[in-house]
C-alpha cells in the first residue's frame, strides 16, 4: 500500500484542489485525523470558540467570495451546535459547506460516541444533507457538496464524515477525486425575456425584487444596469422586515401602487408579503423567475392563477439577458423611476438632528451620524449589521456597497464571526460591525480568535441594557405594565474585550465618539466601542 491515502488526506487534498484556503473549525475527536492531515496540504485551520461561529465564518466567506465557505466541526454535539448558524446562511443564499466529523460506521445503530442522524437533523437547513459511505469517494462527496452550495439558489449543504472512513488507508487508483463545477440553471430564453420586457414596458409602475444572492457588489452592479435598461425600480429584500425595511426608505409606499411586480429570484415569502392583501393593489401582475421549478410553483399558487409569467432560469443570466435586449427594444419613461428613486433615498429630515433626552446616553441616529463619514471614507468598506432596533438605524442610516446582516433568516448573533472572516479576506478594507448588547453576548468570545489571529475590526455596539426589539413587542401588544424577561445590565462589553487582549472604549456622550472611533482604528486590534444609548425602536420611514 506504499500509494495509498488516508481518507482523511483525500478529504484535506480534495479541498485544497477545490481552491478551498481556510477552514473554519473547532477540534473534536471524529475530526482529528482531518487536523493532522491538513499539515500536508496549504489548508488554514482557522479555529473558532463555538462551532456556530464556524459556520458563521464560512457563510461570509461564501457571501464575499460567492466560492463556498468550508466550516468542520465534530459529530454529535459539534454538528448540533453548528446547525443552528446553517439556518442564517440558508436565508442568506449563502453558498458554503458543513462538513462534520460522525461516529464510525461500524458504531452505527449501536449507540456510538457521540452518535445521533446528522443528516437528517442539518436536513431541512440545508439544500442537501448527506452522509459519506465509503473512503475511496471521500473526494468526490466534498466536490458534489461544494457543487450543489454554488449551483442554482446558492446555500448551505452538509455532508457528515465518519471517523473510521477518514482513517482508512485508500490505494491511490481507487480514489475518486472531486469535480465541483457549478451546474447552470436553464438560460431565460430570448422570447422569454422579450415577453417580460413587454410586460414592464406595457405596466404603469413596475418593480423588481431581487434576492439575498444579489447583495454583493456584482450583483448590485447587475442591478443598477438592469434598473438603467428598464427603467423599473430594482431593489434587494435581503431582510426580515423585506419590503419594509428602512434601508428601503419609503419604498413599502411605492409597493403598494406597483401594478407590475417581477420576481428576479426572489421567492414569493412574508419579505414581499406574498403581493397580497392591504398594501398591495389587488390587480397587481406577477412576473416569478427563479431556478427553482417549486418556487416558481409557488407563486403560480400564491397568485391564484394569475402569475402573469413564470419561468425557471439562471438568475444573473435572466438580468443579463433582459439588460442586453432591452438595450434594443422599446424604453419607457424614467418618471416612475425616479419616484421610487425619491422614495428608496428618503430619510426623516428630524434624524440629522436628533438627540438622546436621556444623560449619558445616545440616540442611535446620533451614533450613526458620526460613523457614517468612517463608513463612507473607503469604497471598499464592509458593514455588518446584527441584532434588532440599533442595528436597524444602523442599515438605514450607513450607505455602502459592501454589507452583510443577519439576513431574510432574522437570525441574530452572527456578526463578530462576519468580522473576522471578511478581515481575513480582506486584508485592508475598512470592516465596522454593528451590534446590539444583547446579541454580541451570543459570540462574544470570537473576539478571542480575531485577536489569535489577528484580525482587527471596529465593532459598535449599541447599548442599551435590554433586547429591546421583544421588548418593543411587549409595549405595542401587551402594555407598559407587561414588559418582562427582556431587560439586561449595561454590562462593560468593552472591558470584556480588552481581557481579551482587544480595544475597548466606553461612550456615553456623543462628543466622545468620534474620538474613540480614532483610537478603535489607530489600535490596529479587534476592538468594541460600548456605547450607551436610548431604547429606541426600530425606525419607520413612510412618505
Ligand atoms: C437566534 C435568535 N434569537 C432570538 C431572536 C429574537 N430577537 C430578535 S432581535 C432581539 C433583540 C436583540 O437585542 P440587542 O442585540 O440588544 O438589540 P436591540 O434590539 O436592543 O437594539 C431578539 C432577542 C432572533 N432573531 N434570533
Ligand atoms: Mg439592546
Amino acid at each position: 500500500m506504499t500509494n495509498a491515502l488516508r481518507g482523511a488526506d483525500i478529504v484535506a487534498r480534495s479541498l485544497e484542489r477545490l481552491g478551498c484556503r481556510h477552514v473554519f473549525t473547532l477540534s473534536g475527536n471524529h475530526i482529528m485525523s482531518v487536523f493532522d492531515a491538513a499539515l500536508e496540504t496549504k489548508l488554514d485551520l482557522v479555529h473558532v470558540r463555538h462551532e456556530a461561529a464556524a459556520v458563521h465564518m464560512a457563510d461570509a466567506w461564501g457571501r464575499l467570495t460567492g466560492e463556498p465557505g468550508v466550516a468542520m466541526v465534530t459529530g454529535g454535539p459539534g454538528h448540533a451546535n453548528a446547525v443552528g448558524a446553517l439556518f442564517t446562511a440558508l436565508g442568506a443564499e449563502s453558498p458554503m459547506v458543513l462538513l462534520s466529523g460522525h461516529a464510525a460506521t461500524w458504531e452505527l445503530g449501536r449507540g456510538g460516541f457521540q452518535e445521533i442522524r446528522q443528516a437528517d437533523m442539518a436536513a431541512p437547513v440545508s439544500k442537501a444533507s448527506f452522509t459519506a459511505t465509503s473512503a475511496a469517494t471521500l473526494g468526490r462527496d466534498i466536490g458534489e457538496a461544494m457543487r450543489i452550495a454554488a449551483s442554482g439558489r446558492p446555500g448551505p449543504v452538509h455532508l457528515s464524515l465518519p471517523s473510521d472512513l477518514l482513517e482508512e488507508m485508500v490505494e491511490s487508483n481507487a480514489i475518486v477525486w472531486p469535480d465541483a463545477r457549478p451546474v447552470s440553471a436553464p438560460t431565460l430564453p430570448a422570447s422569454v425575456a422579450d415577453a417580460v420586457l413587454a410586460e414592464i414596458a406595457a405596466a404603469a409602475r413596475p418593480v423588481v425584487f431581487a434576492p439575498p444572492q444579489l447583495s454583493n457588489v456584482s450583483g448590485r452592479a447587475l442591478l443598477a444596469k438592469l434598473e438603467a435598461a428598464t427603467k423599473a425600480p430594482a431593489v434587494i429584500l435581503e431582510s426580515p422586515r423585506g419590503i419594509a425595511d428602512a434601508t428601503l426608505g419609503a419604498f413599502s409606499d411605492i409597493v403598494q401602487r406597483a401594478d407590475l411586480i417581477v420576481l428576479l429570484g426572489k421567492a414569493l415569502d412574508f419579505t414581499t408579503r406574498w403581493a397580497t392583501g392591504k398594501g398591495f393593489d389587488p390587480n397587481v401582475r406577477v412576473i416569478a423567475i427563479d431556478p427553482e421549478a417549486a418556487l416558481v410553483e409557488r407563486a403560480a399558487r400564491e397568485m391564484d392563477g394569475r402569475l402573469a409569467l413564470g419561468s425557471i432560469a439562471d438568475i444573473r443570466q435572466a438580468a443579463e439577458t433582459l439588460i442586453a435586449r432591452a438595450a434594443a427594444g422599446k424604453t419607457r419613461s424614467g418618471g416612475w423611476l425616479a419616484e421610487a428613486r425619491v422614495a428608496l433615498d428618503n430619510r426623516p429630515a428630524a434624524w440629522a438632528s436628533v438627540t438622546a433626552q436621556t444623560p449619558g446616553r445616545l440616540h442611535p441616529a446620533e451614533v450613526f451620524r458620526v460613523l457614517r463619514p468612517y463608513v463612507e471614507r473607503d469604497p471598499d468598506t464592509v458593514l455588518i449589521c446584527d441584532g434588532g432596533e440599533f442595528a436597524q438605524w444602523g442599515q438605514s442610516m450607513l450607505p455602502v456597497r459592501r454589507r452583510m446582516i443577519n439576513g431574510v433568516a432574522g437570525s441574530i448573533g452572527g456578526s463578530l464571526s462576519f468580522a473576522n472572516a471578511a478581515r481575513l479576506r480582506e486584508p485592508n478594507a475598512p470592516i465596522f460591525a454593528v451590534l446590539g448588547d444583547g446579541t454580541i453576548g451570543f459570540h462574544i468570545s470570537e473576539f478571542e480568535t480575531a485577536v489569535r489571529r489577528n484580525l482587527p475590526f471596529v465593532a459598535v455596539l449599541g447599548n442599551d441594557a435590554l433586547w429591546n426589539a421583544e421588548s418593543q413587542i411587549q409595549l405595542r401588544e401587551y402594555g407598559r405594565d407587561r414588559m418582562h424577561g427582556c431587560d439586561l445590565t449595561p454590562a462593560r462589553y468593552d472591558l470584556v474585550v480588552a481581557a481579551l487582549g482587544g480595544h475597548g472604549e466606553y461612550v456615553e456622550n456623543a462628543a466622545d465618539l468620534p474620538g474613540a472611533i480614532e483610537r478603535a482604528l489607530a489600535s490596529g486590534k479587534p476592538a468594541c466601542i460600548n456605547v450607551m444609548i436610548e431604547s429606541t425602536a426600530a425606525p419607520v420611514i413612510r412618505l
